[in-house]
């Protein structure tokens, strides 16, 4: 009987342009009786082996409360703890302006995001967005670009602000300033579940004010994010490629109305192009790459593999003042950062047993929630650290990009992705981001409010399982959501 309904809700997967208003979309009762057969035989899906453990070998079961994100992989070799230790002192520590007699942290900027990767990646969790007028959200940055590439997909730099908005400059010289301030208006939506209960959604609309070096190009392109937790990623790195192209099906061959397609990037390093994995367009290819490209963009570092400081040919001053060495961070450094955060550990699940929580699971897959995020994989025999290897992880994701719908739309396409296409992320660790960071902000830009608004903003190849959820009765919305917060 289940299997019907979510077999028809599927054929009915197209297409949606569903507009900045939520359009209550016509429901064919047959698919209600269905539901309602669904709900009334409560069906629970099975405890599977290790389920508890998403992080397999590496998982961290120690500290589960407000340092859930901070501590090394459980099985991590004695040869990696000091990799592990200093990178993390380098992801803590603030840099500072050059030139300084602290050689080892200066080159800050001159523009910046932060000073620091924790100030963005507060206790190794997540960001969140502008709530209001003054406050300027926390981990939380605008990419910017002018169109992209025809041929490679690359974005175009603006010629002015180039690929990020950096709101500070360094003191001290003149002509350097942050590039302008961002600030968001929520409109409240209103909406309601086929039971009747109302719901409301926020929209947010971000805005450049006080841009500092001219005013902006009208075809200017702004794709806010916030920060992602850093757990888990070396695991998530580990995810074979053969794995993860098995998984896409980008002309939904199977006909489910969820195709998934894998983001392609250039890698500095070979000059090739590898498979994009990291930020919320996948637009990074490994744990290292995002790092470099995080010191450059966000704390104005060079590097090796980032040689460039964080200016445009417009911005003369912060062309012309003085660097802190060439490059700011040593290569062996990056690599410490990049280990630390290749090894830092998923937390253990606690309520995976529990009647709610294994009733949501059956939910998840059923409504088809598990189509993009992806429950389970094994990692790589060969991965780069031994303690990554062949382990059976639990992140719900198959890092593929899908079409989430113009409502989610940015309109920034970055290489393979299109201005509508996002990553899965995973969901590993969700029931910590409110313990760790204080809030519980979901999305890439962090619009909604908790795991159920996170549900309904869902839209192109995810409208039926938003649909779904929409018509589930009180009870099985709590489990889901439920079993969502359980991870
Ligand atoms: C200004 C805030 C900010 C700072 C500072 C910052 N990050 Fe991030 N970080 C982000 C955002 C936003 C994303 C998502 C990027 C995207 O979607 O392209 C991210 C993504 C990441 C990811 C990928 C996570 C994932 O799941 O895809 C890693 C790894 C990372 N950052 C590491 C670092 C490191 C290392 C530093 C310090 C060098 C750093 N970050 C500094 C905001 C920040
Ligand atoms: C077609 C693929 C797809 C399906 C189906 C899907 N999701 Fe998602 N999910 C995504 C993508 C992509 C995002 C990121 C969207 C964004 O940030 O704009 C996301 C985001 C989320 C988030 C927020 C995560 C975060 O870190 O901010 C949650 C929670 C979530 N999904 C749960 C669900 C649940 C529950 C279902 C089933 C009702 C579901 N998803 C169905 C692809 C999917
Ligand atoms: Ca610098
Ligand atoms: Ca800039």
């Amino acid at each position: 009987m289940c299997w019907i309904f979510r077999r028809r809700l599927q054929h009915r997967a197209g297409p949606v342009g569903a507009g900045p208003s939520f359009r209550r979309v016509l429901r064919i009762s047959i698919l209600a009786i269905q539901l309602a057969a669904c709900s009334d035989d409560r069906a629970t899906a099975p405890v599977e082996p290790g389920e508890h453990l998403p992080g397999g070998e590496t998982t961290n079961t120690l500290l589960l409360g407000r340092q859930a994100f901070s501590m090394p992989a459980a099985n991590i070799t004695e040869n990696h703890m000091e990799a592990f230790f200093s990178g993390n002192s380098f992801f803590n520590q603030a840099w500072v302006t050059a030139p300084s007699s602290t050689e080892a942290r200066d080159g800050l900027g001159p523009l910046f995001n932060a000073r620091s990767c924790s100030a963005c990646h507060l206790k190794d969790g997540r960001g969140r967005p502008p709530e209001s007028g003054a406050d300027e959200g926390q981990g939380f940055l605008l990419r910017l670009s002018i169109g992209a590439d025809p041929e490679t997909g690359a974005p175009v730099p603006d010629p002015v602000y180039g690929d990020q908005l950096q709101p500070f400059g360094i003191e001290g010289i003149e002509g350097i300033g942050g590039e302008g301030r961002v600030t968001v208006t929520y409109d409240e939506v209103r909406g309601a579940f086929q039971d009747g209960t109302p719901y409301s959604l926020r929209v947010p609309t971000f805005a450049i004010v006080d841009p500092r070096y001219g005013p902006l190009d009208p075809d200017l392109r702004v794709s806010p994010r916030v920060a992602p937790a850093v757990v888990g990623l070396g695991l998530l790195e580990a995810i074979p490629i053969e794995r993860i192209e098995a998984l896409a099906d980008p002309d939904d061959a199977d006909g489910d109305g969820v195709s998934g397609r894998v983001q392609r990037v250039p890698d500095p390093r070979i000059g090739a192009e590898v498979v994009g994995r990291f930020g919320w367009k996948a637009e990074r290819p490994s744990v290292l790459l995002q790092a470099a490209a995080a010191f450059a963009g966000d704390i104005g570092i060079t590097s090796t593999l980032f040689p460039q400081q964080p200016c445009t040919d417009a911005q003369e001053a912060c062309s012309n003042a003085p660097d802190g060495g060439t490059p700011e961070i040593e290569d062996n450094l990056l690599e410490r950062v990049a280990a630390y955060n290749r090894l830092l550990a998923v937390p253990a699940r606690e309520r995976y047993d529990d009647a709610e929580v294994l009733r949501g699971k059956w939910l998840f897959s059923e409504i088809g929630c598990a189509a993009c995020h992806v429950p389970s994989h094994v990692t790589a025999h060969d991965a780069p650290f031994p303690e990554l290897a062949d382990q059976r992880i639990w992140p719900y994701t198959d890092l593929l990009l899908h079409d989430m719908g113009e409502d989610l739309a940015d309109d920034r396409p970055v290489f393979a992705a299109t201005g509508r296409e996002w990553r899965t992320p995973p969901l590993w660790g969700l029931r910590f981001y409110r313990v760790v960071n204080g809030h519980d902000r979901l999305l890439h830009d962090g619009r909604a409010r908790g795991v159920a608004e996170a549900i309904l903003w869902h839209g192109g190849e995810a409208q039926p399982a938003k649909e779904a959820f929409e018509s589930l009765d009180d009870m099985d919305r709590t489990a889901l959501v439920t079993f969502v917060e359980s991870l």
